[in-house]
């Protein structure tokens, strides 16, 4: 292919585009363009297949479809998510190792447990907020358990997720106050996706409870977990990135079979809330 001879950045531009997973218009140049073109739709690999019934859809109607599209799963027991999370979570740099949610490190797979310097289950959506347990169902879901550190763990404990606090001995970047934590920026958006992925898929069936977001900070044992507010706009800021789009991929193929619609789709988050 002979080299373009002019505007050589144009297909550059593109292609590191293209690798980011960014939809670019054909239209597009470097320059600033008057072009009032709509934004493209964004386009998923699993739109004709697994999210059929839910494409064209808004508001209920799409959290609906989306309940029943992820409700066919394979369910693991608690003992079984050990062996889950050394691969969902895998280092990609070293596959003895995983990587810690909050405190983003890499730690041997083989340090599982309770003791101080291992890491364990946490449940993102702390399992007191409706009260689940861990019997298999909400409490055993691998799309919001990660290993975390014994003690950071214990530290976010079942608080509500929210903006501010001070730093989190441990685990830096993130905050923490009385009724709250905020994960570093990483992973807020994968904190977001996991909390609203539960409330889709946890409608009070099964006898588990209805869970669902809500913009407070001091929800208790309700099985409710805000801020909505704040998780919105996490989903905002921190896109799906590799590693996350990864481990979704892994709970379809290898254990759940069923996916997170919002790593899929972020834009679902503002349609459904
Ligand atoms: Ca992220
Ligand atoms: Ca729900």
């Amino acid at each position: 292919m002979p080299a373009p001879r002019v505007r050589r950045w144009k297909p550059l531009a593109l292609t590191a585009a293209v690798l980011a997973g960014i939809t670019v218009p054909a239209t597009a140049t470097a320059t600033a363009s008057p072009t009032t073109a709509p934004a493209p739709l964004a386009v998923g690999a699993y739109d004709d297949t697994y999210y059929k019934d839910a494409l064209g859809k808004t508001g209920p109607a799409l959290k609906s479809a989306l309940h029943t599209i992820v409700s066919d799963q394979t369910k693991l027991s608690y003992d079984q998510v050990w062996d889950a999370l050394k691969t969902t979570d895998q280092d990609p740099a070293n596959s003895a190792n995983v990587i810690l949610l909050y405190t983003g490190t890499s730690r041997a797979k083989s340090a599982s447990g309770g003791d101080q310097g291992d890491w364990n289950r946490e449940h993102v959506w702390a399992k007191s907020h409706g009260d689940f347990g861990t019997a298999t169902g909400p409490g055993t879901d691998i799309h919001h358990l990660r290993p975390e550190d014994v003690t950071v763990n214990s530290i976010r404990g079942n608080k509500d997720f929210d903006n501010g606090g001070g730093a989190v001995a441990g685990a830096p970047g993130n905050l923490t106050d009385g009724d709250s934590f905020e994960p570093r920026d990483a992973v807020k958006g994968d904190v977001a996706r996991m909390i609203l992925y539960m409330a889709v898929r946890y409608d009070g069936e099964s006898g588990f409870p209805d869970l669902e977001p809500n913009d407070k900070v001091d929800n208790g044992s309700a099985p409710a977990i805000g801020r909505l507010s704040v998780l919105k706009q996490w989903n905002d800021e921190d896109p799906p990135d590799a590693f996350e789009k990864n481990r979704n991929q892994v709970i379809f193929d290898k254990y759940q079979h069923n996916r997170n619609p919002f790593i899929d789709h972020p834009e679902w988050v503002e349609e459904v809330w």
